[in-house]
């Protein structure tokens, strides 16, 4: 078989004085942290629409970026090499996940048939270098977005013959994602949005999106798909206004539908802040529902105001991410997916291998400093101090619902005024960074 890059050896672990910016310094994926294998806790994947579609295409300019594998067409044939040079990719970035949506792998055709049949010439490439390679699909997805079909959304389209369509393509894409062994399937919304309320019915748009997840989970079920099915929350871009917004708005939305025990939430950083949170407080908010199913491990730049993909490389945000992570006991079957892209003036091969390197070094320096964090118990410990009037006397009767306004005021009688309790910040800081090196 050709081989794809071959200037590019198999990246190992060498440790942290390495110098080597083709080699691991933290990610060692056999060694235990925290009594799991690193491998098992980061879960790493490659997003194949950045990483073998991304040209370096933006609004203002053309690709900037040749890869010697792809020869541009839309042949059935380049497809097949594209997902080829994946796998040699996975094999020596020692990746075991990618996660693609149906257009990445696979041409259009004129008609879904035609769509579908090309899907499944694809789909069978990688199901074979799956079974060779071991490496393993960690979601799947439908572009229900790039297509002019969809310009004014896929389930929450005026039209219902646009939803039908939306429908049809999300059944192939399940179909597909199981066929591979899929171990979760995303829901991102795309153009669910609006972008005047002139022209927009709010209140039946989001009545149609619950149906199409309704639907989208009856057919989960009768074709005994045993992935988790998964929502990315966003809140804009491409539309003003995206309804799946962020966690909180999502979680909403799934209760109030009563969806909540069939999804749970691919947290992106990206959107997170775009939302105006941090990347850990969508995590956590996501986390302390029960939800958080699954990362989009990326970051923007926060002196942009759009959603630009960057590898995150940022020890302080990654260590943030995994203390999420590690305190509710892991991902999977989620995982950390790398859905992100080169810059436009990152051009060569090796910048491909450099950024997943550079983005699961920081992710695994990351877990093994949240993982320090937790065992040495010192932030733990202050935030339980923090919260310890809770625990017993007035306190635990507010937890347990056993007491009422009439005798908390008595209480406040007894008691008289609180006295003001010191937030600390700094000092928590100042701790932060003593782990941070
Ligand atoms: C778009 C985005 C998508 C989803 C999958 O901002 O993040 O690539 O992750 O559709
Ligand atoms: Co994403």
């Amino acid at each position: 078989m050709a081989e794809y890059f071959p200037g590019l050896k198999k990246v190992e672990y060498e440790g942290p004085e390495s110098k080597n910016v083709f080699a691991f310094r933290y990610y060692n994926p056999e060694e235990e942290i925290m009594g799991k294998k690193m491998k098992d806790h980061l879960r790493f994947s490659v997003a194949y629409w950045h990483t073998f579609r991304g040209s370096g295409a933006d609004p203002f300019g053309a690709a900037t970026m040749d890869r010697p594998w792809d020869d541009g067409s839309d042949s059935i044939e380049n497809a097949q090499n594209r997902m080829r040079a994946n796998f040699e990719m996975l094999e020596k970035l020692n990746i075991d996940y990618y996660c693609f949506h149906d257009r990445d792998i696979a041409p259009q055709g004129a008609s879904l048939e035609e769509s579908n049949e090309n899907l499944d010439k694809v789909v069978a490439v990688a199901k074979e270098l799956q079974a060779q390679t071991g490496k393993k699909l960690l979601w799947g997805t439908a572009n229900l977005f790039s297509n002019p079909r969809f310009m004014n959304g896929a389930s929450t389209n005026p039209d219902a013959h646009v939803f039908a369509y939306a429908a049809a393509q999300v059944k192939k894409a399940l179909e597909v994602t199981q066929e591979l062994g899929g171990e979760n399937y995303v829901f991102w919304g795309g153009r669910e949005g609006y972008m005047t309320l002139l022209n927009t019915d709010m209140k039946r748009e989001l009545a149609h999106l619950a149906r199409f997840l309704q639907m989208a989970v009856d057919y989960k079920k009768k074709i005994a798909f045993g992935g988790t099915l998964l929502i990315e929350p966003k809140p804009k871009e491409p539309t003003t206004h995206q309804y799946d917004f962020d966690a909180a708005t999502v979680i909403s939305f799934l209760k109030s539908n009563n969806l909540d025990t069939e999804f749970k939430l691919n947290i992106e950083a990206n959107h997170a802040t775009l939302a105006g949170h941090s990347f850990e407080h969508d995590l956590q908010t996501a986390s302390d529902a029960g939800l958080l199913g699954s990362i989009d491990a990326n970051t923007g730049n926060l002196l942009l105001g759009w959603d630009t993909d960057q590898f995150n490389m940022d020890i302080r945000s990654a260590t943030a991410a995994m203390l999420v992570v590690l305190n509710q006991g892991g991902l999977a079957p989620g995982g950390l997916n790398f859905d992100a892209k080169l810059r436009r003036e990152s051009t060569d091969v090796e910048d491909m291998f450099l950024a997943h390197i550079g983005g699961m070094d920081a992710f695994a320096q990351g877990l093994r400093t949240a993982a320090q964090i937790i065992e040495d118990g010192v932030i733990p410990g202050m935030v339980k101090e923090r919260y310890s009037s809770y625990d017993s006397g007035i306190g635990a009767k507010i937890e347990s619902g056993t007491t009422e306004f009439t005798e908390l005021e008595t209480y406040i009688k007894e008691n008289g005024e609180p006295q003001g309790k010191s937030g600390k910040q700094e000092k928590y800081e100042i701790i932060l960074n003593q782990y941070l090196h």
